[in-house]
């Protein structure tokens, strides 16, 4: 087996009951084989980024894996589908979406996967959830280039 890379992962959902499908999915996730659970942030709501529907409910995870990269992005979709997710069209609003977006400092450029996620930095949804559980992978410069984007954390 090979040796426990720390992952960081994306949580969001913006159909149904977004909250619950989010809690649900970061229980799945921490279930994963090969996979300890190390962070959770909290939940943030945003609404839709270059996209459109309901407003999201985001997360970021921490996970301790041997699972290679294409084992967890396998393992993730799988969590996807047990979601009832569709996909009519690229950015369509979801029941849920996981994304990988850190794998230790692999940088993967497949076209079915790209480590690091190339839009994370250019969100908020993702940076401010990370800085609150890994405050050591976000510089203030990239707090900054999210600041103008709307985004709360939600309680309980
Ligand atoms: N893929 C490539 N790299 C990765 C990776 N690092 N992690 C491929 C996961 N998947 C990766 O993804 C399409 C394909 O991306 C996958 O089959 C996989 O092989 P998808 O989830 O089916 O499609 P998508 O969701 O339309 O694309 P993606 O890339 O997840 O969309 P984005 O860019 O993540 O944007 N606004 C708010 N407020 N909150 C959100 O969460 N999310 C999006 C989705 C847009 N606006 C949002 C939010
Ligand atoms: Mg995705």
């Amino acid at each position: 087996m090979r040796n426990p890379v720390l992952a960081t992962l994306g949580v969001g959902a913006n159909l149904g009951d977004p909250r619950t499908a989010v809690r649900k999915a970061i229980a799945d996730l921490a279930r994963l084989p090969d996979t300890d659970m190390v962070g959770i942030s909290s939940l943030y709501g945003s609404a839709p980024l270059d996209a459109d529907g309901p407003d999201y409910v985001n997360a970021v995870v921490q996970v301790r894996t041997a699972l290679s990269p294409d084992a967890l992005l396998a393992a993730l979709q799988a969590i996807e589908q047990k979601a009832g997710r569709e996909r009519p069209y690229w950015n369509a609003p979801r029941t849920l979406d996981l994304d990988i977006l850190l794998y230790g400092a692999a940088r993967v450029d497949h076209e079915h996967l790209q480590i690091p996620h190339p839009r994370m930095w250019q969100r908020a949804f993702v940076v401010v959830p990370l800085a609150e559980i890994a405050p050591d992978l976000v510089n203030p410069a990239q707090m900054q280039a999210v600041s103008g984007q709307a985004l709360h954390r939600l309680d309980g």
